[in-house]
């Protein structure tokens, strides 16, 4: 099989190359593998990634955000899932790993098909993302296209989340929605009023732009967001029931969210919870 694909995330100078000085091309890299080289559908793979900063060596002022020094979203061609992982989800990040900027960690690769994969990180007070893509190898394979879907309320296990716009998405212009969620157990329900803080947010919105495979992302909205910095603390709002977001969509077209939060109960299992998101001209 050919490698070729695991390198269209990569721009900068080989990590093997130790021999020479870096040289870089004056932006951030990640440059990363998987094991093995493709993905099998259906099983995990190993991700190994370095940060390459814009002198062409790894980065050694990454800032930890959000509970990781590097984030990693993968998300197939179909949208049918969201994959969100951390070297921190599984061990420690050393004192080593830091210094050279290099993050080992596992992602599973449910269908075969090509993903999306978006590495966010940040350095120096700002934040930095690379977009690559890969392609998993196997069976069963992914759908030729998204399915669309404009369902406003979804249920994900004990929760039902309802999309309400506050101002409805045109481009360019500041959005605002809020996720109202219901605590569904049977026949019972109730509002749900026990969300913690996850990922270093009370929630996390990942969204694909299907057009052009663009990857954004923001945190449930609080005052003075837009000044924050990488590494700032957010503060804790809202246990519940309505989680508030603003975004500024940069195109008109059809976007996938995906918002991830949790419950006191289980602070370590989030909610993933998808809709689509039409933004107008
Ligand atoms: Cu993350």
């Amino acid at each position: 099989m050919s490698t070729l694909l695991l390198l269209l995330g990569c721009v900068g100078t080989p990590t093997d190359s130790t021999d020479t000085a870096p040289t870089g091309d004056g932006a951030y890299h990640v440059q990363w593998s998987t094991d093995p080289s493709p993905p099998n559908a259906g099983s995990h793979a190993e991700i190994t990634a370095t940060v390459i900063g814009p002198d062409g060596a790894p980065v050694k002022q990454l800032t930890l955000f959000e509970g990781a020094f590097l984030h990693t979203f993968i998300v197939p061609r179909d949208l049918s899932e969201f994959v969100h992982v951390h070297q921190e989800d599984e061990t420690d990040v050393t004192t080593d790993e830091l210094k050279s900027a290099t993050f080992v960690y596992h992602a599973e690769f449910e269908e075969a098909g090509d993903y999306l994969i978006d590495f966010d990180f940040a350095s120096e007070g700002r934040y930095l993302a690379e977009i690559g893509q890969v392609t998993a190898v196997g069976e069963p394979a992914e759908a030729d296209a998204p399915t669309e879907d404009d369902a406003t309320r979804r249920v994900v296990r004990d929760v039902t989340a309802q999309l309400v716009w506050d101002v409805a998405p045109i481009a360019q212009q500041e959005a605002e929605w809020h996720l109202h969620l219901i605590h569904t157990d049977g026949k019972e329900k109730s509002e749900v009023t026990d969300l913690v803080q996850w990922g270093g947010a009370d929630a996390h919105a990942g969204m694909v732009d299907w057009a052009d495979t663009r990857f954004f992302h923001t945190h449930a909205w609080y005052p003075g967001m837009e000044n924050a910095a990488p590494g700032d603390a957010m503060p804790s709002l809202y246990p519940g029931p309505d989680l508030p977001f603003h975004y500024t969509f940069p195109t008109a077209g059809r976007y996938r969210a995906w918002t991830q939060f949790a419950r006191v109960g289980a602070p370590d299992d989030e909610y993933t919870v998808p809709f689509d998101i039409v933004v107008g001209e």
